[in-house]
């Protein structure tokens, strides 16, 4: 025997698990919470996750690469319809997947959706039934909705059910275990000291997006992207550029706001933040740009990574 095969033999478990469900029940809010740290962008806006963002946790039991997805929504135009296939396309080639569920809400047509494709899968599954502290009233609806679809489809998946809240840490620790458990053996996949492979220049323009997401409403959110065009690097601060693109006229309006103000308050907040991630200053400078039909460009999406 070789030295690398005896090594191996003392390798903990090492695995990818695809974070997958409809759109707002939790997801980037869970990895953050198993992490440990922010690594993906939270809203109450649909479809706040745009890229396949990948995190990695690395302790003593091994090392999981947690792969938070864009959740899967109605979609009307180029930009929904990617990032759904993007969705659906990401528990390929995975070692888990781990389906979200908003448990304090009731089954709705992309849970259904979900709940089939897992029923096709042979691979391990875990159903995490979120937002527990705020009732568990429609985990036996969930429950009896997979009975059924396991008996139509003669499924022979058996996912494993857990209860928990991604906002308060409730059943969390077990949900880590499990995941661990369901993990095959093998060697890390990255360096103990990496957190997520998430270019940076992505990072922190999806930073300022949840900003703008905390005080945009309806349909505004969607019609807005924000591409990082430079980032110089200073021994004490970092200079960012970054343009945020909107569709049309009235749209740059109101994200610029009042006198200015809500821009403003978008810069802060971000740089606040960005500080705490990167304990670095930042100042950044945003541009916002009038881009029409943004969503239906193909080379600004694939810019973008939504293409
Ligand atoms: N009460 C409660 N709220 C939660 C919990 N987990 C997430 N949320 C909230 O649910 C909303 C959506 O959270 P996200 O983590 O952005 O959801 P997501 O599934 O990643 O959404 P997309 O990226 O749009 O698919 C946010 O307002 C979160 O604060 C939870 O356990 N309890
Ligand atoms: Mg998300």
């Amino acid at each position: 025997m070789n030295e690398e095969t005896t090594e191996f033999s003392n390798f903990g478990k090492a695995g990818i698990v695809a974070i997958v469900g409809r759109t707002n029940v939790g997801k980037s809010t869970l990895v953050n919470h198993l992490l440990g740290e922010k690594v993906s962008i939270v809203s109450d806006t649909v479809q706040t996750t745009r890229n396949l963002i990948r995190a990695i946790l690395t302790e003593d039991r091994g090392q999981l690469v947690f792969l938070d997805t864009p959740g899967v929504h109605k979609a009307k135009g180029d930009l929904g319809k990617n990032l759904n296939k993007a969705a659906r396309s990401a528990v390929d080639g995975v070692d888990v997947i781990l389906l979200v569920i908003d448990g304090s809400s009731k089954p709705e047509l992309e849970d259904d959706g979900w709940l089939r494709r897992i029923a096709r899968e042979e691979i391990p599954c875990i159903i995490a039934l979120n937002k527990s502290d705020r009732g568990i009233k429609f985990h036996d609806a969930y429950k009896a909705l997979w009975k059924e679809i396991k008996a139509e489809k003669e499924s022979v998946q058996e996912p494993i059910w857990a209860g928990v809240s991604a906002l308060n840490g409730d059943g969390m620790a077990d949900l880590l275990t499990t995941q661990f458990e369901k993990t095959p053996e093998g060697p890390a996949l990255f360096p103990d000291d990496i957190l997520t492979d998430y270019p940076r220049k992505l990072n922190i323009a999806d930073v300022i997006r949840e900003k703008l997401f905390h005080r945009l409403h309806d349909e505004l959110p969607h019609a807005v992207a924000v591409w990082v065009e430079e980032i110089h690097e200073g021994e004490k601060k970092w200079d960012v550029e970054a343009s945020i693109y909107v569709e049309r006229h009235s749209q740059k309006g109101i994200v610029i706001g009042e006198k200015g103000r809500l821009l403003k308050w978008v810069r802060e907040q971000a740089e606040k933040e960005l500080y705490e991630m990167y304990g670095v200053r930042f100042k950044l400078k945003l541009w916002v740009k009038v881009e029409k039909n943004w969503r239906k460009n193909f080379w600004i999406l694939k810019k973008l990574g939504y293409a």
